[in-house]
């Protein structure tokens, strides 16, 4: 019991120093044909981020590129080049939902999110719309909300 409380101790005395520093990550997602939650996904389609982090989005397979759905209020709207490796630097919390124009009806849709979900109300209102779009797999975009932390 005592070596678990230190244990803890240690662990969350690391987990400040970590944020104190911040030390920016690059994180990558992958555009996929095919991957571990089938056809047409970016991998992984989740990702938890902090501010100034850099995603970049690597163009593994042809035909694919990303367009920013919903953005961090401070943050503008961004789109990738069809097959062009994309680095998009993080510099707001809040959600990114954002997808695959060519697939969005097969469910090609992903989630950033910065820090504290600062938007998630807006993305409830508006995910819905988007939903609306995918034919196959929605319950992709269930998924995504569903690991949003807040
Ligand atoms: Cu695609």
């Amino acid at each position: 019991m005592y070596f678990r409380c230190i244990t803890k101790a240690v662990i969350v005395a690391f987990g400040v120093v970590l944020s104190t520093l911040s030390v920016a990550e690059e994180i990558k997602i992958e555009m996929l044909n095919y991957g571990k939650d089938g056809g047409m996904v970016f991998q992984p389609s989740f990702v938890k981020a902090e501010v100034g982090d850099v995603i970049t989005f690597v163009p593994t397979h042809a035909g694919h590129y990303a367009q920013s759905y919903i953005t961090p209020t401070e943050q503008s709207g961004w789109k990738t080049k069809m097959n062009e490796p994309f680095s998009l630097e993080l510099s707001h919390e809040g959600l990114h939902l954002y997808y695959c124009p060519p697939h969005l009806m097969m469910g090609m849709v992903g989630m950033i999110q910065v820090g504290q979900p600062t938007n998630l109300e807006l993305v409830k209102t508006k995910v819905g719309r988007l939903k609306s779009k995918v034919a196959l797999k929605p319950e992709r975009v269930d998924a995504l909300m569903q690991q949003i932390q807040e």
